[in-house]
């Protein structure tokens, strides 16, 4: 059964201990670095849609994609009409066709495993990314308060509230 909420992917590209993330550079989470992905259109599965992202945004195409993280995002304040709520599904892609380019929306770089830049990232990435990194699986939710704080997750069993 599909999931109520929205679905969107993440695709992280790792060779030789780094990791590939792009700097967003416009719309949601703009300024900040991340995986490749995006929104999953009706008429394509999750896998088609984050191989249709990594191409769009990227210019490379998954050969392999292993989904490593679900992950619940809950935003109570802003009002339902606007949809933020959604559900992020995580890949681990160790092979693909095409070099990382940089596009309109995105500029990729690579990251050593042991340096991933977490004050430029979503709040919630250092709770469940450094997991996956290390080859675990994550199930996470997460709520943020406002449009961008994160106030209490779940991630595999651990549950906590954000310090102030
Ligand atoms: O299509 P759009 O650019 O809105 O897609 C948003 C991308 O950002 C998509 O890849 C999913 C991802 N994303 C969130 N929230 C979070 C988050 O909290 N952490 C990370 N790492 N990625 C997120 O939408």
């Amino acid at each position: 059964m599909k999931s109520k909420l929205r679905q969107c992917t993440n695709c992280l590209l790792i060779k030789n201990n780094q990791v590939l993330l792009a700097l967003k550079k416009r719309g949601f989470g703009a300024g900040k670095w991340n995986g490749v992905g995006g929104k999953c259109q009706e008429s394509e599965s999750i896998e088609e849609a984050a191989i249709r992202e990594a191409q769009e945004e990227i210019g490379v195409t998954p050969l392999g994609l292993k989904r490593v993280a679900v992950l619940d995002f809950y935003f109570p304040d802003i009002p339902q009409d606007q949809n933020w709520n959604q559900q992020v599904i995580v890949f681990v892609v160790k092979e693909w066709q095409g070099d990382p380019t940089e596009s309109e929306e995105m500029s990729p770089q690579w990251f050593n495993i042991d340096q991933i830049p977490y004050s430029q990232m979503w709040e919630d990435d250092p709770y469940w990314m450094p997991q996956v990194l290390a080859g675990q699986k994550v199930r996470g939710k997460f709520t943020f308060a406002g449009e961008g704080k994160m106030a209490n997750f779940y991630v595999s069993g651990v549950v906590g509230s954000k310090q102030k």
